[in-house]
């Protein structure tokens, strides 16, 4: 009996302890089970706004967006979060937010002057109109939740066939194992990397999803097109791209923002973001409230994180310039960085502050900045502007390639090693990343149409355009395939440095902000490169309606000597183009000093640079500028005769086409001209004279199809305070100026071609 009870005593203590360590193990097991239920919130979110977008955009199906100017932003459905109350249950359709990106460099404000309209540069600049209307739809349903699961892995499962099948130009020729993480090069020398056990870049990255945290790697010959399509051989080994992402699990998932959504703010703090405006131009209010390591949806085209890349590509200096820049965009813009470069490919982040005036920016940044090792800080000490300032931030770098970012980005999942991937086939290519839109006014991510590259119109406006479709299908192009581009936007572009040296940089002579995009992408393309998009690498900007920083001097001169100075290097005849269209005040060198060129114009010798003939007819074929505005026969309404230029002197004649003597051209410059002849008014005002053509000279210029419509006809003399118009005499013996009047048929001419309306 003893026994017994002594027995049960005995076991009753490990009974007692084995229920104890059971509570305690559930209580643990519960905490657990409570931290992977918020993960999987946030990442079911996460998918959720993903999903939203996939709707949307085979909502859309394959149509391009006409070809325009604007920013191509893609109609996108997003979730709603408003601070402290989560995830809202209804979205928000942004229907046409066609906003006023694109027109920049001297053009900001998407107006273009028309041909005989002078000099506008940006000083009108009309707020984007977002059309946004609230949709309804009940809170999230299970059963949806579990078919973006479903998505997600079907997804994951096709993605090597696809890119075996379907990716241009790298062929992958067979595929074998699933090998360790990538190992960081560490002498930067390309070529195979052997056996390097020892897991270095990982032990950095505390949250990776399985498949990232393992990047296929493979001992696969990849041969690949060249720019021309040759084949090469390339036999270093690949891996599948890093889709490193340490915002992949947010801490706060119901932030403001969070997965770059759209974030409200309370009617009644209008006056707050209204008040904070001006410090950047954009929601600067919501800007603060949001996390500086917000999450961002991946936009990326679904092969790209299929895609395969060189295991030794070179790493990178990322280089920042910033004036007054905002506080949290700034550091937005270096967080992404961070989070989402494989951190064996960053080199160093440099920051270039140049001079701002903020204190905040100054000992708070250096103290915030030196919890990152890899940061670095360079301050200017004085305005440089921000081309002398990325020449700054380029002569102290130590990276293989220059990665140069506006200041208020946010980079996208996987966004580095595409890049440098191009580089590493060809030191000559410049890629640039897709520039998707961060809305100035909400905050949201807004992914952009597919096939866009960046182009100009004249007088040297940049803007996107669409590739035309039949390119498209004649190249038989993906929706991840490089593009080529033949204008960069200018901000976000990654380059090898030694060939950046050896274009001779940036013109050191271009001021403070504008046209250095134009420059640098012309010298690029007619001196060997090649600049591309890449659609896998994608980085948000915030576009915003006016800088926020004071230009040293005026913002409109300093734009237009910077384009005046790359049309004088770059345009060859050509340049006639840029100044005719708004810009002939600039041919006045006494009014405006563009500075000495000697260097530039000796530069594009020493570089062999081709023509700009050569940039159009192989880089971009579908502008076909006209060298002139018009041309043929010059016909007089009431004489319905043409005129004639014969021995030096003019006459009227019946109108003949095969007739050279009649062939006048009424160029950009506004001349009427018979080769290197131009008529010009003579003497008080009465006659006419045949001078040598000379740009610089007023009485040459003739208004034609100016914007008076009622003169549209007339032969304006430009010089003349008041209006005198070129005037047949009703014989057709005299040639003369008279006061305009617009129904007088002896003024009005008509060209047998005009190039232009
Ligand atoms: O004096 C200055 N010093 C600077 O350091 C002026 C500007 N900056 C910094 C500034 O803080 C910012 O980080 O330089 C960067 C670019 O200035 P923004 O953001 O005011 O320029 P932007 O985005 O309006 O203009 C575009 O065109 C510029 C022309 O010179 C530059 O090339 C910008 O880099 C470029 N931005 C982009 O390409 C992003 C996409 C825009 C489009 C289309
Ligand atoms: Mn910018």
């Amino acid at each position: 009996m003893m026994r017994i009870r002594r027995y049960l005593r005995g076991s009753g203590r490990v009974l007692a302890f084995v229920f104890i360590a059971s509570v305690i193990w559930l209580l643990l097991d519960m905490a657990a089970l409570r931290m992977s239920m918020d993960d999987v919130n946030s990442q079911l979110l996460k998918e959720r706004v993903i999903r939203d977008r996939e709707i949307s955009k085979q909502q859309r199906g394959t149509q391009l967006v006409k070809q325009g100017f604007k920013n191509p932003v893609q109609r996108v459905d997003f979730a709603v979060t408003r601070a402290g109350k989560g995830p809202l249950s209804s979205s928000i359709k942004l229907a046409h937010v066609y906003r006023h990106g694109g027109q920049k460099a001297g053009h900001q404000g998407g107006h273009l002057p028309k041909a005989d309209e002078p000099k506008h540069v940006a000083s009108e600049h009309k707020e984007g109109h977002y059309n946004v209307a609230l949709k309804q739809d009940g809170p999230a349903k299970k059963k949806a939740v579990d078919l973006d699961l479903n998505g997600m892995k079907s997804e994951t499962s096709r993605g090597m066939d696809v890119i075996i099948k379907r990716t241009l130009p790298v062929v992958v020729s067979n595929t074998t194992q699933v090998p360790p993480v990538v190992h960081k090069n560490k002498h930067g020398k390309k070529g195979p990397i052997h056996s390097e056990p020892k897991v270095e870049t990982v032990t950095e990255v505390s949250v990776l999803k399985p498949v990232e945290a393992h990047p296929v790697k493979t001992t696969t010959k990849l041969i690949q097109k060249d720019g021309k399509g040759k084949v090469v051989d390339d036999t270093a080994s690949v891996h599948k791209v890093i889709s490193l992402d340490l915002t992949n699990v947010p801490r706060d998932a119901n932030a403001m923002g969070q997965f770059g959504q759209a974030a409200l703010v309370a009617s009644n703090e209008d006056a707050e973001v209204k008040k904070r405006w001006n410090e950047g131009h954009f929601n600067v209010f919501l800007s603060d409230k949001i996390p500086v390591d917000r999450a961002v949806p991946d936009t990326r085209p679904e092969m790209c994180a299929q895609h395969l890349v060189h295991d030794n590509l070179p790493s990178t200096s990322v280089i920042f310039c910033f004036v007054d820049e905002v506080w949290s965009t700034l550091l937005r813009s270096v967080h992404s960085v961070l989070n989402r470069s494989p951190p064996h490919l960053l080199t160093e982040i440099i920051l270039v502050d140049d001079f701002s005036t903020k204190d905040y920016l100054k000992e708070q940044l250096d103290t915030y900045m030196s919890q990152f090792p890899k940061v670095r800080i360079i301050r200017l000490k004085e305005r440089q502007g921000l081309i002398r300032a990325r020449l700054t931030g380029a002569a102290v770098a130590k990276g293989e390639v220059l990665t140069f970012l506006d200041s208020h980005i946010e980079c996208n999942v996987g966004w580095l090693e595409p890049l440098l991937e191009r580089v590493y086939l060809d030191r000559k290519k410049v890629p640039c990343p897709v520039i998707e839109v961060i809305s100035d006014k909400d905050m949201s991510y807004l992914l952009v149409d597919n096939f866009q590259r960046g182009v100009f119109k004249w007088p040297l406006v940049f803007g996107w355009s669409a590739l035309p479709e039949e390119y498209i299908r004649k190249n038989n192009m993906t929706v991840s395939d490089p593009i080529r581009c033949p204008v960069m936007a200018g901000g976000l572009f990654s380059i090898d440095k030694k060939y950046f040296f050896e274009l001779g940089t940036y013109d050191p002579g271009l001021d403070v902000w504008g046209g250095e995009n134009m420059e640098i992408s012309f010298k690029i393309w007619m001196c060997g490169g090649e600049i591309e998009i890449i659609p896998c690498s994608r980085v948000g900007h915030i576009f915003r309606g006016q800088n926020p920083y004071k230009f040293p001097k005026d913002r409109q001169k300093t734009v237009e000597r910077n384009l005046a100075r790359v049309a004088e290097v770059w345009l060859d005849e050509y340049k006639d183009l840029f100044y005719g269209h708004g810009y002939h005040h600039l041919r006045d060198r006494k009014a405006i000093n563009i500075g000495n060129l000697t260097d530039q114009i000796e530069l594009r010798k020493k570089l062999k640079c081709k023509s700009f003939q050569w940039y159009l007819d192989n880089v971009y074929p579908d502008m076909k500028p006209p060298l002139v505005q018009a041309e043929g026969l010059v016909f007089n309404r009431g004489l319905r005769k043409c005129l004639t230029l014969q021995k030096g002197s003019l006459s009227f004649d019946t109108c003949d086409l095969s007739s050279q003597s009649q062939h006048f051209n009424y160029t950009w410059m506004r001349h009427v001209r018979q080769q290197d002849l131009c008529i010009a008014p003579h003497g008080n005002g009465s006659g006419f004279a045949l001078q040598l053509c000379d740009n610089a000279v007023p009485e040459h210029r003739w208004l034609h199809k100016s914007s008076n419509s009622a003169l549209a006809d007339h032969l304006i003399a430009e010089y003349a305070s008041k209006r005198m118009c070129l005037e047949a005499g009703p014989k057709g013996d005299t040639l003369h100026l008279n006061s305009c009047e617009s129904r007088n048929a002896f003024q009005k001419w008509e060209f047998t071609k005009y190039h232009t309306q």
